[in-house]
């Protein structure tokens, strides 16, 4: 319908996007193949058929199974470029785009490999579509500081290439404080700084993620509603939440997409963006994510225009040249 063209249309950034979750079966499966890898899976539809999840940790222990079939930079290209495709045919004009370096180099993949094969396929999709990007380099909270410390290490050769770090995979139990210190090297070298909070993590999580860790930006951020003082300093502090309605969905955040809390951030004038977290494993890319929340929600073209405006100005682009994206 008119929504829906409204929608593939609109000029939109991408803020929040786990290349490693946009590793669509064929090309695990081809990955597989192409690398001698052994998986769990028979065919393509048998690894699809996996993909049901009741909860954050269901969905990340077969995430990292997946992952395993990348080993060289190459494969990081080709990942990165199938995504870059598909972010083009959504009208995407500019990605923030995290990677997870700890659940390669622990299989003896190198840091190298992985940070140059994604970003020479960002620079490539720049020269191509003109899609402009920025890499975030995530720490995996489950593991301990001092991993993440000599990830930072590891990414010292590479800062030219790596815009900020952030945080992600099991939230429960690994609450930000636990990684005060590497943020905080992080901010000394110039790098951005963001978090996943109040995905499944309460509301305090998302408090430290301010606090502590001084981030730039909240990823999710969905249980922030369930504390009105916190909902009016992120409103008055014009802090970007990056919400993922169709992750959201599938990990058991929210038991129906209208419950997805996109408008009712926007009304508690909150900076809410919409993105599609891992893609191939929720079921959509960010025109998906869109779609089902402007028909749940009923959302007006002024609305998705607000969304599509906010994942512009919460971007880690330059103001002049988000100027010229508005
Ligand atoms: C993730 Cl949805 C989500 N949450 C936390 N960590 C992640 N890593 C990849 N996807
Ligand atoms: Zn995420």
């Amino acid at each position: 319908d008119q929504r829906t063209a409204y929608i593939d249309r609109l000029p939109k950034a991408e803020l929040h996007l786990h290349i490693e979750g946009s590793l669509e079966p064929e090309m695990l499966f081809a990955l597989a193949q192409r690398n001698g890898v052994e998986i769990p899976f028979a065919s393509v539809e048998d690894i699809r058929n996996a993909y049901n999840f009741s909860n954050l940790q269901d969905f990340l222990d077969i995430y990292y199974q997946g992952m395993a079939v990348l080993l060289t930079q190459q494969d990081f290209y080709d990942l990165t470029w199938a995504y870059l495709e598909r972010a083009h045919a959504d009208h995407v004009r500019h990605v923030e785009i995290f990677f997870d370096p700890q659940g390669h180099t622990e299989r003896g993949v190198a840091f190298a490999d992985v940070v140059t094969g994604i970003s020479d396929a960002l620079a490539d999709g720049e020269k191509q579509w003109g899609i402009t990007s920025r890499l975030i380099m995530c720490f995996l909270r489950h593991l301990d500081e001092a991993a993440a410390q000599a990830t930072l290490d590891e990414a010292l050769p590479y800062l030219e290439r790596i815009a900020g770090v952030g945080l992600d995979s099991s939230e429960n139990g690994h609450p930000p404080s636990k990684f005060a210190n590497v943020f905080a090297r992080a901010k000394s070298l110039g790098l951005k700084l963001v978090a996943h909070a109040g995905e499944e993590g309460p509301p305090e999580y998302v408090h430290e993620a301010l606090d502590v860790l001084h981030v730039d930006r909240i990823d999710h951020g969905n249980r922030a509603l369930e504390d009105a003082g916190l909902v009016t300093r992120l409103a008055g502090e014009g802090m970007t939440l990056t919400v993922c309605p169709l992750s959201n969905l599938k990990l058991c955040v929210i038991g129906d997409i209208a419950d997805s809390p996109v408008k009712q951030m926007l009304d508690s004038g909150l900076k809410a963006t919409v993105n599609s977290d891992d893609p191939a494993y929720f079921g959509g890319y960010v025109n998906a994510n869109y779609h089902a929340i402007a028909g749940a929600l009923d959302l007006t073209r002024e609305l998705l225009r607000t969304l599509a405006r906010n994942s512009f100005t919460g971007s880690f682009l330059p103001p002049d040249q988000i100027a010229h994206l508005l």
